[in-house]
């Protein structure tokens, strides 16, 4: 029998790094689409470099997807680069645009040219809710993006419905909330304070500069969220689900915690910054995830403490090897 092939746009991002993980455990073969950089962005993906193939490609550039997809002829596709920091969107909102939302129906359109029988995952987000209409937030809860960021997930979003009625195609969306790891990217709020915590427990860093610390999130683990996506494709009709761990908790909760973790107080180290608060906060996000378990029978394994320990002891062996490293 011929393995599964699974394309992986953002295999170099943290979500992509552990789906290319889980997909490989599956039997998959798995391609990588990268787009060029002067440097080359593998950190995450290191370990798996000879088990993946790359092939290079921009969301940007329509005629790279057509191409990677002509070449490698997967059976799916799954989505998740993205430019995906929310503060960054605010400044840089019109490509944002380009590659989180347009970027959507370049890959779609190319999927419908090579071969329509490709299934399809969109890498959606709870940024879509924004200013909540309800809590918690399910598949039904009406959109109120409050950045650039979460008005083009919602055009993603859109785009990809609209591709599934018109073109019948296995297109799904996944309306995911924060997930996060060791490998999450140190500039979101849960790596920068572990990391911080990290560096200040060896002695080198002495405060740790943040926003809002009164928002809260539905933080879950991005191993367990990946599962999740491909879930999605498994089933016999495409739809969009809502994957959560349905608990909230404020980004102080996270601090007390992880500085915690190593017999700390936070408020000891934590200094309010003013650069770090959005021209538009998303204060109260937590999800329903009750249909994700029914229909998908998915379920989180590590939960919030043990994600926030996780994450600190990761970011300690991390700074001691490369301090050992200098000595
Ligand atoms: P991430 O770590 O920021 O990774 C983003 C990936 O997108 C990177 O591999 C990046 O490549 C790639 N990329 C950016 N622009 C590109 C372009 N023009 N063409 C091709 N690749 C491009 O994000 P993540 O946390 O893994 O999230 C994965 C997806 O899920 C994103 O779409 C994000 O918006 C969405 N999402 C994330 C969460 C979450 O909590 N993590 C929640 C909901 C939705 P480089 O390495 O070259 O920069
Ligand atoms: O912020 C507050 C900040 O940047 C979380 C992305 O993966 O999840 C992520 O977006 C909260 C916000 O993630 C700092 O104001 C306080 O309320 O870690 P974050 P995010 O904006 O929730 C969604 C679901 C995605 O789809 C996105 O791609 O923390 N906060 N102080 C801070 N945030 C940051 N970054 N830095 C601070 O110093």
């Amino acid at each position: 029998m011929t393995k599964p092939r699974a394309l992986i746009t953002g295999i170099t991002g943290q979500d992509g790094s552990y789906l290319a993980e889980f997909l490989l455990s599956q039997g998959y073969e798995v391609v990588g689409l990268v787009r060029r950089s002067s440097m080359v962005s593998f950190e995450r993906i290191a370990h798996l470099q000879d088990k993946v193939t790359i092939v290079s490609g921009d969301l940007l550039d329509e005629a790279s997807l057509i191409e990677a997809l002509g070449q490698h002829r997967p059976t799916e596709v799954y989505n998740l680069a993205a430019q995906s920091f929310v503060q960054t969107s605010f400044g840089q909102p019109v490509l944002t645009g380009e590659t989180t939302a347009l970027g959507v129906t370049r890959l779609l359109d190319a999927i419908r040219i090579v071969d329509p029988a490709i299934r399809f995952y969109q890498a959606s987000s709870s940024e879509m809710f924004g200013k909540v209409r309800e809590v918690p937030q399910c598949e039904t809860t009406p959109f109120h993006p409050r950045s650039p960021y979460g008005v083009a997930k919602v055009y993603g979003h859109w785009i990809t419905v609209n591709y599934r009625e018109s073109y019948n195609l296995h297109a799904s969306s996944g309306i995911l909330f924060n997930h996060e790891s060791p490998r999450r990217g140190l500039e979101f709020v849960t790596r920068k304070i572990t990391h911080g915590v990290a560096s200040i427990y060896l002695g080198r860093q002495d405060t740790l500069r943040l926003g809002n610390l009164d928002s809260m999130r539905d933080w879950g683990f991005a191993g367990d969220y990946v599962k999740a996506m491909w879930l999605m494709l498994q089933q016999d009709e495409p739809d969009d689900y809502v994957v959560c761990t349905g608990e909230t908790h404020s980004v102080r909760e996270f601090c007390e915690l992880a500085f915690g973790h190593l017999n700390m107080n936070y408020k000891d180290y934590v200094q309010i910054d003013k650069a770090f608060f959005r021209p538009a906060e998303v204060d109260l996000l937590v999800g329903d995830p009750k249909k994700a378990k029914k229909i998908l029978d998915w379920h989180t394994e590590v939960s919030f403490a043990d994600l926030v320990s996780m994450m600190v002891d990761a970011d300690l062996e991390l700074l001691q090897g490369k301090l050992k490293g200098l000595s």
